[in-house]
């Protein structure tokens, strides 16, 4: 049998030595996060997904290694640069999208509205709960028939007396069964406007949503709201018209570009390990040709994406972001992911339809990302917009 010799300095698991572009507080981070990851989520997150739970006291844990609303300044947060939340996001998805995807609702569609377009008094009130983890959000902003084009959502608000009356049906929400605070995007006769529903609201409910096969470990849900009436001081009083949600979902997709690159990083070095050790034709796997040319694949996958992500992270803390940059890296870095998903779950044979292995669950886990936060398609669509000058949405 073939013995493997090695060759060269790369490092199998940081091949392009990307951890030479972080600065030692980043790294630091990263490493913290790792550890959290691989001694609370890795020796159970099958069973979480296996039982189709979120166990709600990992947000406290979060909330007290400042997770929560992490790249924010003040109440309570912990104010880090972009690429530490990003570098977050990859360690927490190496884990369980649904983990990422936790921290994405709570931090950037949940308190980031607050943060950018709440009043001081909502700030104060609501911030530093959930950068504790104490207070979970949710972000209602997808309903029953209207996902990819949200200017069609039905959700209504009307004005009696000084209160707001809201009636209307979001769907697929991330946390909104375990959230006490939702924010809801609603119709009204001054535009779309965000308002923030504490859970005991009258006339507000939740219904999770079951049978899922993809994000088991994560809580899905529709909020349902029927003459749901709330004061005027529940309204986000800074931003009005589409613009409100829609720039929510820049800071959640960016930190899905790094986030996915720690799916696609598990997965990979799941079938690198397993391809070294699997003994077909009496020889391991990783010797055969065609096999390596799938690990190869997978590895320069990671390298990109991740180089990718770094490129865009230090755009973001230099502020020369632009949104169709952030379009470009969640376009490229979920169908790149995925692909690496689905090639591990090859190289895997039977184990890798297992929960004993984490690929099958990533594979998953993908398909969901590869829809949430704007459909490969729709983000297709704002590319090629950006690239023509035509749009090509309707
Ligand atoms: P459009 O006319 O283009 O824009 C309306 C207003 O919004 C502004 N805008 C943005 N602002 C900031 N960031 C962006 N990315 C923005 N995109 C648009 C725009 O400038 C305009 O402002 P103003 O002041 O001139 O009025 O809007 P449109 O209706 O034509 O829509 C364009 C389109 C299709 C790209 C948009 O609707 C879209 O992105 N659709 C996808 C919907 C989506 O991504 N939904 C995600 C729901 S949340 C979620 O999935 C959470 S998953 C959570 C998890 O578990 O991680
Ligand atoms: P549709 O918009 O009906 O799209 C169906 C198909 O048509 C897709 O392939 C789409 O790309 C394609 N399509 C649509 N329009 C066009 C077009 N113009 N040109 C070409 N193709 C097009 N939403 C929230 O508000 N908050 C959340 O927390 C949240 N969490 C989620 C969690 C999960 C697990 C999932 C699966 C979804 C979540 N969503 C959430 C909803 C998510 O954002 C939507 O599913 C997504 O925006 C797509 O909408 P849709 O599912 O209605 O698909």
């Amino acid at each position: 049998m073939p013995q493997a010799t090695t060759s060269g300095t790369a490092d199998p698991r940081d091949f392009l030595d990307i951890d030479a572009l972080l600065d030692g507080e980043e790294l630091l981070l990263r490493d913290t996060v790792r550890r959290f990851v691989a001694d609370r989520i890795l020796p159970e997150v099958a069973d979480w997904f296996e039982e189709g739970v979120f166990p709600r006291e990992l947000a406290k844990e979060m909330g007290s290694l400042g997770l929560l609303g992490m790249h924010l300044d003040g109440y309570g947060c912990a104010g880090t640069n972009a690429v530490s939340y990003g570098l977050a996001c990859t360690e927490l998805e190496f884990g369980d999208s649904g983990a990422r995807s936790f921290v994405s609702v709570q931090g950037s569609l949940a308190m980031f509205p607050i943060h950018a377009y709440g009043s001081e008094e909502q700030k104060e009130e609501w911030l530093p709960r959930m950068a504790a983890g104490e207070v979970i959000g949710c972000f209602g902003l997808t309903e029953p028939d209207a996902g990819s084009d949200p200017s069609s959502m039905r959700t209504h608000a009307r004005r009696e007396g000084g209160d707001w009356v809201l009636n209307g049906t979001k769907m697929w929400i991330t946390n909104g069964g375990i959230a006490d605070l939702s924010v809801v995007w609603a119709k009204s006769d001054d535009g779309v406007l965000g308002f923030l529903v504490p859970r005991d609201t009258p006339g507000f409910s939740t219904r999770d949503i079951h049978q899922k096969l993809s994000l088991r470990a994560s809580v899905t849900s529709s909020l349902l709201l029927d003459d749901v009436r709330l004061p005027d001081a529940a309204v986000l009083p800074g931003v009005r018209g589409l613009r409100g949600p829609l720039s929510c979902l820049n800071e959640a997709r960016f930190g899905i570009i790094f986030g996915v690159i720690g799916a696609a990083r598990a997965c990979y070095e799941a079938a690198l390990d397993y391809a070294k050790e699997r003994v077909m034709f009496e020889r391991p796997i990783a010797s055969f040709q065609l096999i390596q040319r799938q690990l190869v694949d997978m590895m320069v996958s990671v390298n990109r994406g991740m180089l990718l992500a770094v490129h865009l992270g230090r755009k973001k803390d230099a502020s020369t972001l632009d949104p169709v940059h952030v379009s470009l890296g969640k376009f490229d870095n979920v169908r790149n992911a995925l692909e690496v998903a689905r090639t591990a779950r090859s190289v895997l044979g039977a184990n890798g339809i297992t929960l004993e292995y984490p690929v099958i669950r990533h594979m998953n886990n993908l398909e969901s990302v590869y829809t949430y936060e704007g459909t490969n398609e729709i983000h297709t669509l704002i590319l090629g917009q950006a690239i023509t000058g035509f749009g090509a949405f309707s």
